[in-house]
């Protein structure tokens, strides 16, 4: 059990009837009742391909998996916040300024949700965007590459939760600061005692700017907010596309034991936040400067090469004098979930810790908002009467409500971490008609298209945090675990059982042919831009540059240009430039060498990626491609010899050439 969701658990049980000492999350007979079609429902011929892609985050992995569905089928990890040796994401040169930080390199993060990209609230196929939690970090995925593109690191933040969701038409993607923290005006995170946390803490959400043509993000603007932490976030559409709305918990401002001291109030508070009139204020030049330090990474796959730039200002908008920005709605009980419905008229709230989901009404917020039916301020924000702006609560719909997805047929699916089941319910008359037990303690859940106007429905899948007996034992450490169930009906019904990687939170779904058609396949030689590329085998060489070695190298089935090469020191840096010549699909190249400090590489056609090496020892060392290329792949090799520093030993490098290279030495 994974220790938030142990808290959870805990918290519930400390305010909830005993009873749930023994939530539902107990293992059952791991064999579930499934009717006689399932598997054929899931079954995905061999040649034939699934109906969509499943983009889902990696938790504490800090990468990004792809899985079809319905077959469950794992295709792709992309890398994203942490390294991967396997593709050398974070060890070649090119990739490493993607890690980069205002606290350096950072080669991990924690990944919790996905948003794809959308143009008028509908899913476009162009991006995947992932938030990384624990250094404040929002990563741009390619859908055409699968290829991580961009992260900007997120200032004035500790800790990026509520992220990285999206605008109707992607103008932003949002950061809230899961932890507020002492701040005051210039980047700083002052030396205060802790315990001064009603007096100092406080909290932003930014809004990161996204580029119509070319995805590039900018962080535009922050708010300055009280300090509570924020936790999930959803933007408006339809009607209510100009707002923004975000959960808020421990609204106690406690700073010690949340589990018990943050979850003292009744109700918390859902904020909604007018993004479109922020814009304004920023435009007529109403927002403070902020000095910070944000590290913004781009990878370009012209130069096939990554830079990152620090960058040093922002601009913040406060609350407390931009008075018709930002408002609080009461929310029972420590809310998680705050979830937008296809209209955009329903926002639904998940209190961790209440008997009830509260679902507000757009229409009335703006007439609360016109009335100032207000029942007080919180921290200088004016807060909403909840009945003003409720559209009713779904009674006892179950323990634990955590998540809601929509089906675009008028239905909300909530996932029920406690009870362990998906509960399906009326939005307008907020009924509940149907429930299915997850295995075990479902997280997030989806439906492909959940998020947008229009919801592709047919599915929607648990991303369970507890997997105990779904799948052979392997030691304390078991895979996560998913579910896939079937609501084309009226009635769910459970499909498949399929294992993630990570800790998957939230995840979306795509119909494949919004992205298959638009995948890359190679990258056109004479496109490469890289400064070090070696456009053909007559391009290959080895040069110095006092002590740094470049070896600007070639793969192609099945040799390397250069496989000899001489007149490397001790003392020397190596830089094996490796361009992969190949211009078919599917046939990379690898590339090691023995007691490298690092990770392989793994070279796409037309790429050019590059290893450093520092020789630690004199003598022939030995290189060769890793991945499987062809029928003499494993001929696929070549040697360097290092000499003594100050020998005499002169630079030379070839292929083919019987007699020893040019000018050996012995
Ligand atoms: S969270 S299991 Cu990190 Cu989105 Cu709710
Ligand atoms: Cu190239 Cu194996």
């Amino acid at each position: 059990m994974k220790y938030k969701h142990f808290l959870l658990l805990i918290a519930a049980a400390v305010a909830l009837p005993s009873v749930l000492l023994t939530p539902g999350c107990k293992p059952h007979n791991p064999v579930s009742a499934v009717e006689g079609d399932a598997a054929g429902k899931v079954y995905v011929a061999p040649g034939k391909y699934d109906e969509f892609y499943n983009i889902v985050s990696g938790g504490f992995s800090g990468q990004v998996s792809v899985y079809g569905l319905p077959s469950g089928r794992l295709f792709r990890v992309i890398p994203v916040f942490s390294v991967n040796p396997e593709s050398g994401w974070g060890y070649s040169e090119e990739t490493k300024p993607m890690l980069n930080t205002s606290h350096g390199f950072v080669p991990w993060d924690d990944s919790h949700h996905i948003a794809l990209s959308t143009t008028n609230g509908e899913h476009d196929g162009r991006w995947a965007f992932v938030n990384g939690n624990n250094t404040p970090r929002i990563a741009r995925i390619s859908l055409s590459t699968f290829r991580t593109e961009e992260i900007i690191e997120i200032p004035n933040s500790s800790g990026n939760h509520s992220s990285p969701f999206l605008t109707e038409n992607s103008e932003y993607a949002v950061a809230g600061t899961r932890f507020s923290y002492p701040m005051d005006d210039d980047d700083s995170n002052p030396d205060v005692g802790i315990g001064t946390y009603k007096q100092n803490f406080k909290g932003t959400v930014s809004f990161i700017g996204i580029d119509k043509a070319s995805g590039r993000m900018g962080v535009s603007f922050q708010v300055l907010l009280p300090g509570v932490n924020f936790d999930l976030s959803r933007g408006g559409r339809g009607p209510s596309k100009d707002w923004f709305f975000f959960s808020c918990y421990n609204t106690e401002q406690a700073n010690t034991l949340l589990e018990v001291n943050a979850s003292q109030k009744d109700k918390d508070f859902i904020m909604a936040l007018n993004w479109k009139k922020c814009e304004e204020y920023v435009k007529a030049g109403k927002g403070k400067k902020s000095k910070v330090s944000y590290a913004h990474n781009i990878y370009d796959e012209k130069t096939h090469s990554a830079t990152s730039t620090i960058e040093h200002e922002t601009i913040v908008l406060d609350p407390k004098e931009l008075k018709d920005i930002v408002y609080f709605m009461p929310c029972p009980k420590s809310p998680h979930g705050c979830d937008v419905d296809p209209t955009g008229e329903y926002i639904c709230g998940s209190g961790k810790l209440a008997a009830v989901i509260p679902v507000f009404s757009f229409t009335k917020i703006q007439k609360a908002i016109a009335d100032k039916s207000f029942e007080g301020e919180f921290d200088g924000i004016p807060v909403l009467k909840y009945d003003a702006v409720l559209h009713g609560e779904v009674k006892k719909p179950g323990l634990g409500p955590l998540h809601t997805e929509f089906d675009g047929k008028g239905f909300a699916y909530t996932s029920f971490f406690v009870s362990s089941e998906i509960v399906k319910w009326n939005i307008e008359k907020l009924e509940v008609v149907d429930r299915v037990p997850t295995y075990y303690s479902i997280g997030h859940l989806c439906v492909p298209g959940g998020p947008t106007r229009k919801p592709h429905g047919k599915y929607v899948i648990a991303y369970n945090k507890i997997t105990k007996d779904r799948y052979l034992p392997t030691g304390p450490e078991l895979t996560q675990s998913a579910q896939l169930y079937d609501i084309s009906g009226d009635k769910m019904k459970l499909l498949l059982d399929f294992p993630t990687i990570g800790e998957p939170h939230y995840a979306e779904a795509i119909p494949a042919s919004l992205i298959s058609k638009n995948s890359v396949k190679i990258f056109k030689i004479e496109d490469n831009h890289h400064p070090y590329v070696a456009k053909g085998e007559k391009e290959a060489k080895v040069f110095r540059e006092g002590n740094k070695v470049h070896i600007n190298m070639t793969s192609i089935r099945s040799h390397f240009m250069p496989d000899n090469i001489e007149g490397v020191k001790m003392g020397d840096e190596v830089y094996f430039h490796v361009t992969n010549l190949e211009q078919d699909w599917d046939v990379p190249h690898g590339f090691a060498v023995k007691g490298a400090n690092n990770a392989e590489l793994l070279i796409m056609p037309g790429e050019t990626a590059t290893l450093k090496w520092v020789p630690d020892r004199v003598g022939v060392i030995a290189f060769y491609c890793t991945d499987f290329c062809s029928a003499l792949h494993q001929e696929m090799q070549g040697y360097v010899r290092v000499s003594p520093r100050g020998s005499n030993t002169p630079l030379t490098f070839s292929t083919g050439n019987k007699a020893e290279p040019t000018g050996a030495t012995k």
